[in-house]
């Protein structure tokens, strides 16, 4: 299957026929949104660096990625990996700087964010990186965010998680360190902050069990990729 539409098609029928998403009682309940930030729980991690969680932060988070799942223009991609060019195994959409975002909800996360964080961060978010994870065999390596000032300097990366829970694993760059794992859920709120992307690595690995599509919204300050 090469054409990118197919992955959607096929992704939207699997969401609707066997893997329905687990709509939460909030989502019944309240109106659609970003919920309150003041419940976060942060974990200190080795070398300066942290991660802060908050599960179900997003209201009305089906709607928002069935919107996403169907309006985003996803791109695939192709990248050199030792000596041969290979699919990046993920769809992606990059909005930058001063672009208008995908949705209002997404909108309304980052500005929740920048409303929580910008003091301590010193800036704001203004970049938001998407990208479709169409089932078990998509995924991301190993990798820090430091393309840019991440590699130098602390900064916050901040990512919104949607659809089928998968999990975000944590290893520290150095080695000598348990990987941690936090399985990203519908709604889910994670924080990566201090020295995170330049002393910690992050990965999503692949999955052999049937695993329906699953969107990350990845929220950062200019110059960090
Ligand atoms: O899928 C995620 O939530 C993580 C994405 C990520 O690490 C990246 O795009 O750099």
């Amino acid at each position: 299957m090469s054409d990118p539409n197919e992955y959607l098609t096929l992704a939207r029928s699997i969401e609707l026929m066997t893997a329905p998403l687990q709509g939460s009682l909030l989502d019944l309940t309240e109106s659609p949104g970003p919920g309150p930030l003041g419940r976060l729980s942060r974990t200190e991690l080795a070398h300066g660096a942290w991660i802060d969680v908050l599960p179900g932060w997003m209201a009305g988070a089906d709607e928002l990625f069935a919107r996403l799942l169907t309006g985003v223009p996803w791109r695939a991609e192709r990248r050199w990996m030792y000596e041969r060019v290979v699919d990046v195994p993920r769809m992606l959409c990059f909005y930058g700087a001063g672009e208008e975002l995908p949705d209002p909800l997404v909108t309304a996360a980052r500005d929740a964010l920048n409303e929580h964080y910008a003091a301590g961060l010193g800036e704001e978010f203004v970049t938001a990186g998407l990208c479709l994870y169409r089932d078990g065999r998509d995924s991301v390596a190993w990798h820090g965010d430091t393309i840019g000032r991440g590699s130098t300097e602390d900064t916050m990366v901040a990512i919104l998680s949607l659809g089928t829970p998968r999990p975000l694993l944590l290893r520290p760059r150095a080695g000598g360190g348990p990987t941690l794992r936090h399985d990203l859920g519908h709604g889910d709120l994670l924080v990566m902050g201090g020295s995170c992307q330049r002393t910690w690595q992050h990965a999503i690995p692949k999955s052999a069990r049937p695993t329906g599509p699953r969107i990350s919204v990845q929220f950062r300050p200019a110059g960090v990729r």
